[in-house]
């Protein structure tokens, strides 16, 4: 799962990605005007693995990642660049999820935070990037019908200008497409375009360190329509520098709970709809993620293609029976221990091992 930043210059995207990642980009204060995005994966820790390794004391503990962009990367630091360069929005368009950064501290030219009017800036700007997109093949598609050249496309075309007809109506009224349903054949007919607005996204609102915690105001709005949370993202980096002995005492000392990092992944799965399932043994217990309705045959796929492509059935059963019980052989005379064909819907928790044969 790969999620990038996006948002006003020096709404502190690079400073947050730092705090994130326990990176050192440089911030945009002393940019040097470095091409190029900064990315990192943070590790998606899980503390059920370290339980079911007491059990099955396997050689190694495995959690899955996030890929996390910082986007504007790309073209900060001259000071000329357009913040949402046709650039940016390509590398925008390969994430599987947006977090839109918002400025909710005082800056350095002094300028007070409106990050409601910044979201809506940005809104504005995602929506013209997938309304262009849109526009120039809708043009495209009724030319070839017109011209009467299609043959056998015909119907895919006029299909694909139904839905696009649709799309730029919605973006014309300022509505997102992931406000849009789509059937399965137009999911397949737009999903080349990757449009930005159909991404799941969040906000993060990048709070100074003394309103922190007294935004809730601010928040309520966003959450009208996003998932969202609020970092100190300053103090979060400098946190990020120093050892965990030290991060663990300052965080009792400020009465934070959950590092930023942990409610930022916290939050992807939630905007994303992810969940966990488990495999174990005496090589490795891992953890993976897959989104929530995935079926036993994607959770194969998601582990290998090979074992999706000969999948036979999956031996299952739930990590909360395993711990209640102890023992797999307990979960088994239990009789929480089953065998589930391709099409069984994987819960969170699940323990999966694929019978497959190629
Ligand atoms: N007070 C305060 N300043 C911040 C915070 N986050 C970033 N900054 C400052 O804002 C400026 C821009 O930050 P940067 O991360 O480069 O923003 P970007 O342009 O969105 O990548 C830098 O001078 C940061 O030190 C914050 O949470 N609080
Ligand atoms: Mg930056």
């Amino acid at each position: 799962m790969k999620i990038g930043f996006i948002g006003l210059p020096k709404s502190g995207k690079t400073t947050l990605f730092n705090a994130l990642t326990g990176s050192s980009a440089q911030v945009s204060a002393f940019s040097t005007g470095r091409v190029g995005p900064n990315l990192a994966s943070v590790r998606v820790y899980d503390e059920r693995v370290e339980k079911l390794a007491a059990i099955y004391k396997p050689k190694r503990l495995v959690y899955p990642a996030i890929d996390i962009v910082d986007l504007a990367g790309v073209n900060e630091g001259d000071g000329k660049a357009d913040a949402f360069s046709g650039d940016l929005m390509k590398l925008a368009r390969t994430v599987d999820a947006l977090a839109i950064v918002l400025r909710n501290f005082k800056d350095t030219t002094s300028s007070p935070p409106a990050a409601l009017l910044d979201l809506k800036k940005i809104e504005q700007e995602l929506l013209l990037a997938d309304l262009i997109i849109a526009e120039k093949r809708l043009e495209k598609v009724e030319l070839s019908l017109k011209k009467g050249g299609a043959g056998n496309n015909a119907q895919t075309l006029k299909a694909e200008r139904d839905v696009l007809g649709m799309i730029v109506d919605a973006l014309n009224e300022g509505r997102p497409l992931r406000e849009l349903e789509f059937d399965d054949n137009q999911d397949l007919l737009i999903r080349c375009f990757q449009f930005l607005t159909q991404k799941p996204a969040m906000v993060i609102l990048n709070s100074d360190e003394a309103s922190a915690g007294k935004n809730e105001s601010i928040l309520e709005a966003i959450r009208e329509h996003y998932e969202a949370v609020e970092f100190a993202g300053q103090l979060e980096m400098e946190l990020s520098q120093l050892d965990e002995e030290s991060v663990r005492a300052f965080m009792e000392d400020l009465g934070i709970k959950e590092s930023a990092k942990d409610r930022l992944i916290a939050l992807a799965y939630e905007a994303l709809g992810y969940i966990s399932f488990f495999t174990v043994g005496e090589d490795e217990v891992r953890a993976w993620n897959i989104r929530r309705g995935a079926t036993a045959l994607e959770a194969a796929a998601a582990i290998h293609t090979d074992l999706a492509r000969g999948f036979i059935a999956a031996e299952c059963f739930h990590y909360d029976d395993l711990m209640t019980a102890g023992s797999d052989k307990a979960v088994r005379s239990n009789g929480q221990f089953k065998l589930v064909g391709k099409d069984y819907m994987v819960r969170d928790g699940d323990i999966l091992s694929i019978r497959f044969h190629i």
